[in-house]
């Protein structure tokens, strides 16, 4: 198989932590790209120029984070991640996870080209309550108890630190 990613992207970063928890390394060549640069590899796996894109071992190409990682969990004979009993839930999760990473991301790019200003332009007001609710239902969610230790540099195992470094966790 092939990944299309490259290292800041959040939505590359979630296909990649799925291939290493499913133990898929090793059966990946990753193809580093730069996706704003309309690179002609990427743009054969992906006409729409995005990142992550998977090119399977049958030649499919998956375009979509979410849709690239469900297909990453059904690959055989490595278990499934996701218990079927629970698939709902944690369907649930990861919408309001992936929206939360969608506006998040969103409010970057507009900034980057179009300066912080447009922050409060009705779409970025939009934006910025989107993500106070999402983060407001998912702290709901999942509860303190419930919720994991936070990932630290110094609490996160090495090979996991390439994924963190870029989001800007304590070292
Ligand atoms: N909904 C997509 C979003 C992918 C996405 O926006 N990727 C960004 C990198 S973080 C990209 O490739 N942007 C280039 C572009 O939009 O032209 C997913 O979940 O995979």
């Amino acid at each position: 198989m092939e990944l299309y990613l490259n290292a800041t992207s959040p939505y590359a970063r979630l296909a990649r932590i799925v291939l290493l928890e499913k133990g898929l390394a090793e059966s990946v060549t990753l193809k580093w790209c730069d996706p704003w640069a309309d690179d002609a590899d990427l743009l054969e796996a992906n006409p729409a120029g995005r990142i992550p894109a998977l090119v399977t071992e049958e030649g499919i190409r998956l375009s979509e984070s979410l849709l690239i990682a469900v297909y990453l969990d059904g690959v055989r004979p490595n278990k499934p991640m996701i218990a079927q009993d629970s698939l709902g839930e944690v369907l649930h999760l990861a919408g309001l996870g992936q929206n939360l990473m969608d506006a998040a991301f969103n409010t970057v790019i507009a900034r980057k080209h179009y300066g912080n200003e447009i922050d409060v332009s009705e779409l970025g007001q939009r934006r910025t309550r989107a993500m106070q609710r999402l983060l407001k239902q998912l702290d709901g969610e999942l509860g303190e108890k419930s919720r994991p230790q936070p990932l630290t540099w110094a609490t996160s195992p090495p090979q996991w630190r390439w994924i963190i470094s870029p989001l800007g966790c304590q070292r």
